[in-house]
């Protein structure tokens, strides 16, 4: 008896291990209560769905550098990072195709949270689209600078001389609309909580940003608030919430950008 119902689960790599320890455990367990015999039937039955279901590993890919090596490299990357710059200004030039479709995959390459993956990309190239966006997000932008915002945060804005006019949402060839997903929708269409939800689309995307600048294109980082428009305007569901509007292309020629300074290494890190 007890051995039948075991057997369905009993499948897989691990299916004979558990089989075999199962005999094992049966016999200790023939004389026992039911109890004993039952809980002893659910150990195993997790641990063969824990085995089967979530052990599929495989070697890392990993090519361990010299020193002279990793030096080289990490200055190199600090070097190109470090000249990357947030632009207001774009050219309405057209950028490849391709460059753009590796940098979404080298996003969706990022850490997330139990790999859910709770990201998706709207890439909006239509004009007609960007002149509803534009028009949407001016709207929230003027409600802001004219309203929301207290006088403090208005100050810091200052140095960027930001305003409510967003021209560059509809020049630039391509948005990135990024949309954060609470829950994934499978192919039966079954809802499954997502963990970790914006630090895993925070670091994608960080690594599209960066993408896009190793590849010699510009973006700005604009988050017009509330952003819920973009979700009606790019029509998606409910459970996926507006994350950023990622403005990419290239810089109008000579662009001007403020002049900031980043923090040293001394103020923003504690080594210990
Ligand atoms: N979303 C507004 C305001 C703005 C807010 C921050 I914080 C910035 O770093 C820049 C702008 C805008 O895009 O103008």
């Amino acid at each position: 008896m007890c051995h039948s119902l075991i057997i369905p689960f009993a499948t897989g790599v691990y299916g004979e291990f558990i089989v075999t320890n199962l005999m094992n455990f049966q016999a200790c367990f023939l004389l026992a209560n039911g109890t004993a015999v039952r809980s002893c039937l659910k150990l195993f039955i997790l641990m063969e769905l824990t085995l089967t279901n979530s052990l599929d590993f495989i070697p890392l890919d990993f090519k361990r550098q010299n020193e002279e090596s990793m030096l080289q490299e990490s200055q190199s990357f600090y070097q190109l990072m470090a000249q990357r710059r947030t632009i207001r200004d774009f050219s309405d030039q057209n950028v490849p195709q391709e460059v753009l479709e590796n940098a979404l995959k080298a996003a969706g390459t990022s850490p997330s949270g139990a790999n859910m993956q709770p990201w998706h990309f709207v890439i909006v190239q239509d004009a007609a689209v960007k002149k509803r966006i534009r028009k949407a997000a001016e709207i929230e932008e003027r409600e802001l600078y004219e309203h929301r915002a207290s006088d403090e945060w208005l100050q810091a804005l200052t140095p960027l001389a930001t305003d409510a006019n967003k021209p560059f949402l509809e020049i630039a060839p391509v948005l990135i609309a990024i949309f954060l997903k609470k829950f994934t929708v499978d192919t039966s269409g079954e809802k499954h909580k997502n963990y970790y939800t914006s630090e895993s689309v925070g670091i994608a995307t960080g690594i599209l940003i960066t993408a896009l600048h190793k590849s010699g294109l510009a973006t700005l980082t604009h988050t017009p608030s509330p952003m819920k428009f973009l979700g009606k305007i790019l029509e998606r569901p409910s459970y996926e919430r507006p994350y950023m509007l990622l403005v990419c292309g290239y810089p109008a020629d000579d662009v001007m950008v403020p002049n900031i300074k980043r923090r040293t290494l001394q103020e923003i890190s504690t080594f210990i």
